[in-house]
């Protein structure tokens, strides 16, 4: 006699918006070819949801009898089972020194709680520094167009992200052209805006 097996997905929990760190982890799936369940949190849901997290944020990734909060270990546990994160110690080390940065990115960039001009003011001088020495740094460590050269990893897809958020306009009194500076990055963002797995999440 048979018996039957239960086949669970995983299922990654997010907010209901293709973008920052809930995209990265639902395009590493995507690109691994794993089904999964796409959970979307509606704003009514959250407040009920935010006190079962781990830490309180999303995403959230449940995988068996795993429960895993933060984006990048998402990525490298989706990397790691499937061939998108690299084996060799030192590689992997600097592409999750790569992911910490664009957690970096996003935190730092000001805005909170400021005026409008106290806002412009911050921010330009925040493109001029921090982002400028960011963007020297992570483009110093791609290959071209992906950051290992011909083969996509799980850093690409962080990267690909939060360069899809400012090259799309997302933070206003940085300029666009700011990134033109760095011809590695939109060669990045280009050639992983291109995967057919990408495509057809985004799509
Ligand atoms: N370090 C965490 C940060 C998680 C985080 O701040 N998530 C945001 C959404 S992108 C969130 O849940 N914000 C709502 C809250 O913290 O109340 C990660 O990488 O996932």
């Amino acid at each position: 006699m048979r018996t039957a097996r239960r086949i669970c997905r995983p299922k990654l929990t997010y907010f209901d918006f293709d973008g920052s760190r809930g995209l990265e982890c639902r395009l590493a799936l995507n690109v691994a070819r794993v089904e999964f369940e796409d959970d979307r949190i509606k704003r009514a849901e959250w407040l009920a949801l935010k006190p079962t997290l781990p830490y309180g944020a999303l995403p959230v990734l449940e995988d068996g009898d795993l429960k895993l909060a933060h984006s990048s270990p998402i990525l490298c546990y989706v990397g790691r089972k499937h061939g998108l994160h690299p084996t060799d110690l030192v590689t992997a080390a600097r592409h999750e020194a790569l992911m910490n940065s664009v957690e970096d990115l996003r935190n730092k960039v000001p805005g909170r709680g400021l005026s409008d001009d106290e806002k412009k003011a911050a921010r330009e001088a925040f493109a001029a520094g921090w982002l400028s020495q960011w963007a020297e740094t992570v483009s110093s460590e791609v290959v071209g167009p992906f950051v290992a050269g011909d083969t996509l990893h799980v850093v690409d897809l962080k990267l690909y992200t939060i360069l899809r958020a400012y090259l799309g306009g997302m933070y206003d009194n940085i300029s666009l052209e700011l990134f033109e500076k760095w011809p590695k990055l939109a060669a990045l963002h280009a050639a992983v805006d291109a995967h057919p797995a990408v495509r057809s999440w985004l799509d």
